[in-house]
């Protein structure tokens, strides 16, 4: 079949919205209709040609939800007419880390899912008769996609597409570190760098859990507003002051007992780092850094008891997570409406990346 896509033909190029053509569902793999997808941070970072696994041409986009169309053989836990949102982080329950309660990065497409390819090791896209890849298993800039079964989340039927799609990546991956990775107690304080689309549901996830002081670092002060409606207690521009890790442990009588680095700077992670309290406070890494960078710091700072952790989806289970993430959004629990800031069609996705990088977007979502 043809389907509409916008195709990341080269990095540092803008996309380009073409018909390509889409091979249907081999055994154990689904076709869906994407209705609605966010663009995230990762999206822009690997069509920047920063990512050590970015490969072009391919059809990037990982955060959508849609409709199941066909199922190839062998496919028993969706049909067509489920609702589903695509999992980048999918849940086969079968494999060594699926089984091991300590983590959700189940590992059974992983190789061939960062080489932009299905499990069996080819693409479904194609264009003029040569392959496209596929992007983080999930490809939701096109709007028809095939993903291995074990990569769909089957959700609730009366969630609205164009909100939900959010909870494919930012959404989960923010509230998620709070109450799945982190373990947020209540009465924390809890300090945040970057306050984008990660960011914001990290501090909605931390008010979520009960936190103290919810801490927001960010250089942009328009950032502000919507983070305190979200749950912020106290704003941070580190240019205003002199120095910000001093400052956190001023405000937090000796340090965060929770930090989530939602930059990607390596600098900025090792102040997250360093702001923990002495004893017991952990730094969570979310932000994704590029390809060549490394982090460092005194190896005291953790020889006196802060950890260095990072998360990935939030440390969620994709099939099993979230239909209950969706739940918590249609109960009034999480708010998702005020951090979709724009919505735009297809044919001007390359917006949605020029608001992203003029810090005048939180999300931008493409509807179908
Ligand atoms: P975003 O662009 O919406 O937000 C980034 C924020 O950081 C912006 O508000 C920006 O003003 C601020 N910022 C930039 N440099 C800063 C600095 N030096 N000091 C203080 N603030 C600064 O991006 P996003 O969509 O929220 O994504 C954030 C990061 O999380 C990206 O690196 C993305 O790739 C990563 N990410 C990771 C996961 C995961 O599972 N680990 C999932 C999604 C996104
Ligand atoms: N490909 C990059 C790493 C990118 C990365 O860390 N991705 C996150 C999700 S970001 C979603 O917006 C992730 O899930 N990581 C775990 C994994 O297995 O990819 C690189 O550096 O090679
Ligand atoms: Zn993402």
């Amino acid at each position: 079949m043809k389907t509409r896509a916008a195709v990341a033909f080269a990095a540092g190029q803008d996309l380009q919205v073409v018909d390509v053509d889409l091979e249907g569902p081999k055994a154990g793999e689904v076709l869906v209709e994407i209705k609605a997808t966010g663009v995230c941070h990762t999206d822009a970072f690997t069509l920047s040609g920063d990512d050590p696994e970015g490969a072009f041409p391919a059809i990037l986009g990982h955060e959508g939800a849609g409709v199941v169309v066909d199922v190839g053989s062998g496919v028993t836990s969706v049909k067509p007419g489920d609702h589903v949102i695509p999992l980048y982080t999918p849940e086969c329950r079968q494999c060594k880390f699926c089984l091991h309660p300590k983590t959700n990065l189940c590992q059974s497409i992983r190789e061939t899912q960062g080489q932009g390819l299905m499990p069996d090791g080819s693409s479904r896209f194609s264009l003029d008769g040569q392959p496209i890849l596929h992007y983080m298993g999930c490809s939701t800039f096109s709007n028809y996609t095939v993903l291995p079964e074990i990569a769909v989340a089957k959700v609730r039927e009366d969630a609205p597409f164009e909100k939900i799609c959010y909870i494919g990546c930012g959404v989960t991956t923010g509230v998620g570190a709070v109450a799945f990775d982190a373990k947020v107690e209540p009465g924390a304080n809890v300090v945040v760098f970057g306050l984008g689309g990660i960011g914001l549901n990290v501090i909605q996830g931390a008010k979520l859990v009960g936190a103290n002081k919810i801490i927001g670092i960010d250089l942009n002060p328009e950032k502000a507003r919507l983070a305190a409606q979200f749950g912020m207690t106290d704003f941070i521009n580190p240019s205003e002051v002199e120095n910000v890790v001093d400052h956190i442990i001023q405000l937090t009588d000796g340090g965060a007992d929770y930090s989530f680095e939602c930059i990607g700077n390596v600098n900025t992670m090792r102040q997250a780092l360093e702001c923990c309290h002495k004893g017991w406070g952990e730094s969570f890494i979310i932000g994704v850094a590029g390809a060549g960078q490394e982090i460092s710091t005194r190896p005291f700072q953790l020889v006196t008891g802060r950890s260095w952790k990072g998360t990935a989806f939030g440390g969620a289970r994709g099939r099993t997570d979230v239909p209950k993430i969706v739940d918590w959004y249609m109960d009034g629990k999480i708010n998702i409406d005020d951090l979709i800031t724009h919505t735009m069609p297809l044919d001007d996705i390359n917006k949605a990346f020029d608001l992203m990088h003029k810090g005048e977007s939180i999300r931008s979502v493409i509807l179908y």
